[in-house]
């Protein structure tokens, strides 16, 4: 599947955006046609994601806002999934903890509860329909990545005197980082 990518387009590294920057809390409009633009901002983000790295990206973390989605999370990161448009259709009643972490919030590590298996139904790079069941990381992977889409970002999981205090401590960093 990347082979395929790499051999349709050349690719380019995107920046990624950090919270608490307000473009990541753009809502993603769906996809209205998978072509040879979609097909790029695919191949973009995939290289983006692996460069990072990462085991998934929203197209929102790089400031475009519609509804595309880049998850691997193989250990030989050799299984890219595309998820344009994608939609939970199903979850289970039993919820799981996980540590998350996110590209978008470098350095910050949290536990979030979510549903433990989802079902998802999303369009590929060929505009097929397709479904799938999730469970464990990849479950996470791809919940994480559908709030990215409608502008959530993990941390807002979390209580709000966490957010507080991330968005002062991180606000500090940047400031740092510009001065330096
Ligand atoms: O690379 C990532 N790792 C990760 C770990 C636990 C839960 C979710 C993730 S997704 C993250 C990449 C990312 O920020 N995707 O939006
Ligand atoms: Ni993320």
């Amino acid at each position: 599947m990347f082979l395929y990518l790499l051999t349709l387009c050349d690719m380019a590294l995107l920046q990624i955006l950090h919270y608490p920057d307000p473009r990541l809390h753009k809502k993603a409009k769906p996809v209205a046609q998978v072509d040879d633009r979609i097909r790029q901002l695919v191949a973009d983000m995939a290289e983006t994601m692996y460069d990072a790295p990462g085991v998934g990206l929203a197209a929102t973390q790089i400031d475009v806002h519609e509804r595309v989605v880049v998850i691997d999370t193989s250990e030989e990161k050799n299984d890219l999934r595309v998820l344009i448009n994608p939609e939970i259709i199903s979850r289970s009643d039993e919820a799981s903890v996980y540590e998350e972490g996110c590209l978008s919030v470098p350095g910050v590590y949290d536990e979030v509860e979510r549903p433990s298996r989802v079902r998802v139904r999303a369009r590929n790079l060929k505009d097929e329909v397709i479904e799938f069941d999730a469970e464990g990381l990849l479950a996470v992977c791809v919940q994480h990545e559908i709030d990215h889409l409608n502008g959530k970002v993990f941390v807002q999981h979390l209580s709000l005197l966490k957010q507080t205090r991330l968005k002062a401590k991180l606000r500090k960093q940047e400031r740092e980082l510009e001065r330096a």
